[in-house]
């Protein structure tokens, strides 16, 4: 019978103390998983343990930069000996700095490239070894439209996602064999704080032009929400997709799909 329960499952979500990330321990949890998240602030921790109570989920939250790699290994180390060997990975903290790419500092393009793509790897990397002895492992990345698509102003966080999705082809040619599944999920354009900017209203009420665009070039004609990404992670950390590796599955309403609407 086809299996999409996560019963039993310790899943570590990165950056899940709201936004999407919330979103997809919550669901893992409905699906029967313990669930493990970090962030970098611990007001954000403690706003988010008490988010997941709100939802009826015991949830256990850590304080870990995930480019930090002495903190990650410490955090893995703690979660399994507090919660258990982590079976599921969601490759989630991440950040955007929206500046045009020539008044941009290295310093702010290192920032992203650290947090988006170094982040993954380490968090990756220190939870593998535990995977190869237990037998399997399930590891996705949340990659992007920018995994694919260039837009103004976000060349760092492009080149991230573009990275972070060719990771997850090499984590899956790698460790395949282990039993380890790793795959990702590209959001389109999801309302969450992170894109709360491109859809402010303008002065006089009206769309902010971003907003406006998006809606068009969405065949669903509309802003996905976190909600959207839920079935397609279960689908993707659970033993229904285990012949299903090194795949970046687009969850966008069909941007990706669409030539765009013709000008009037
Ligand atoms: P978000 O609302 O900004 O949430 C990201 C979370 O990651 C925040 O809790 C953030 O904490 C945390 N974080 C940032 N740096 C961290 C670090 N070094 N270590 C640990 N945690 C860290 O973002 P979101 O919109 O839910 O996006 C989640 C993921 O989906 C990101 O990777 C994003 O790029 C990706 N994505 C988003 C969209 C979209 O349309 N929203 C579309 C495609 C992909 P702080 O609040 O302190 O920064
Ligand atoms: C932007 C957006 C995007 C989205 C998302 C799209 O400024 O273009 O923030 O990059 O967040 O990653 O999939």
């Amino acid at each position: 019978m086809v299996n999409f329960s996560l019963e039993g499952k310790v899943a570590l979500v990165t950056g899940a103390s709201y936004g999407i990330g919330f979103a997809l321990a919550t669901a893992f949890a409905q699906a029967g998983a313990k669930i493990v998240f970090n962030d970098i602030k611990p007001e954000l921790v403690e706003k988010g343990l008490a988010a997941y109570e709100a939802e009826g989920i015991k949830a256990h939250g850590y304080v870990c930069d995930v480019t930090k790699e002495d903190q990650v290994d410490a955090m893995v180390a703690q979660i399994e000996k507090e919660v258990g060997v982590i079976d599921i990975l969601v490759n989630n903290a991440g950040i955007i700095k929206r500046i045009p790419m020539h008044e941009m500092s290295a310093a702010d393009f290192r920032q992203v490239i650290d947090i988006d793509l170094n982040g993954p790897f380490i968090v990756s990397k220190a939870v593998i070894p535990s995977m190869i002895k237990k037998g399997h492992g399930k590891i996705i990345n949340i990659c992007s439209m920018m995994s694919e698509l260039g837009r103004e102003t976000v060349s760092a966080y492009a080149a991230a996602k573009g990275g972070l999705k060719m990771l997850t082809r090499n984590i899956a040619s790698e460790y395949g064999e282990y039993n380890i599944q790793c795959n990702g999920i590209g959001p389109g354009y999801i309302a969450t704080p992170q894109t709360a900017p491109l859809r402010e209203k303008q002065a006089d009420g009206s769309r902010h032009p971003f907003d406006a665009f998006i809606v068009a070039k969405t065949p669903a004609a509309r802003w996905g929400t976190p909600e959207d990404l839920m079935g397609p992670a279960v689908f993707l950390a659970s033993e229904a997709s285990d012949f299903v590796n090194g795949h970046i599955l687009y969850v966008d309403g069909g941007i990706l799909a669409y030539i765009g609407k013709q000008p009037k």
